[in-house]
């Protein structure tokens, strides 16, 4: 049966500074799923620190945050059956040093042995992840 979802993407500083932001949305776009809403925006703290707020007491919490601040991001609301996972998937693992070949983490990114990994992209892990995260970025989306 149909499962459609959505789930917030994050192109980070690091894949918009890199130029990456073209070949992260293909990606998404050849895979299938349907671009819902965009915003190119620096963030904020407050917004960052309800973002992450999952990893409160984290000691990478301070410089994730003040990265993720270090410039603009693209912000995007995807959609699909089984988008959450198919994104998470499509995105690799958390640390791009072990993130899969043929994955935006594993393809785009490795670990510059910076305090927090850069790592091109975030993606909702779970559907009251993505409904809160999307509620978030995009408060006008209804
Ligand atoms: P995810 O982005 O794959 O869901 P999370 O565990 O939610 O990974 O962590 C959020 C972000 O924090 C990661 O994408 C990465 O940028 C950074 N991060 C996570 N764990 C570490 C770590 O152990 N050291 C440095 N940075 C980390
Ligand atoms: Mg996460």
């Amino acid at each position: 049966m149909s499962e459609v979802q959505r789930t917030l993407v994050l192109v980070k500083p690091d894949g918009v500074r890199r130029g990456l932001v073209g070949q992260v949305v293909g990606r998404i776009e050849a895979k299938g799923y349907r671009l819902v809403a965009a915003q190119l925006r620096t963030a904020d703290a407050a917004l960052l620190g309800e973002h992450y707020g999952e990893h409160a007491g984290r000691a990478f919490l301070g410089p994730l945050v003040e990265f993720m601040l270090s410039g603009p991001v693209l912000a995007v609301v995807v959609e699909g059956h089984r988008v959450i996972e198919g994104v998470r998937v499509l995105s690799g693992a958390t640390d791009p040093t072990l993130a899969a070949p043929g994955s935006i983490r594993g393809d785009l990114a490795c670990d510059t042995g910076a305090p927090v990994m850069e790592n091109i992209i975030h993606a909702s892990d779970s559907p009251g992840s993505a409904a809160r995260e999307i509620a978030l970025w995009f408060p006008d989306l209804g």
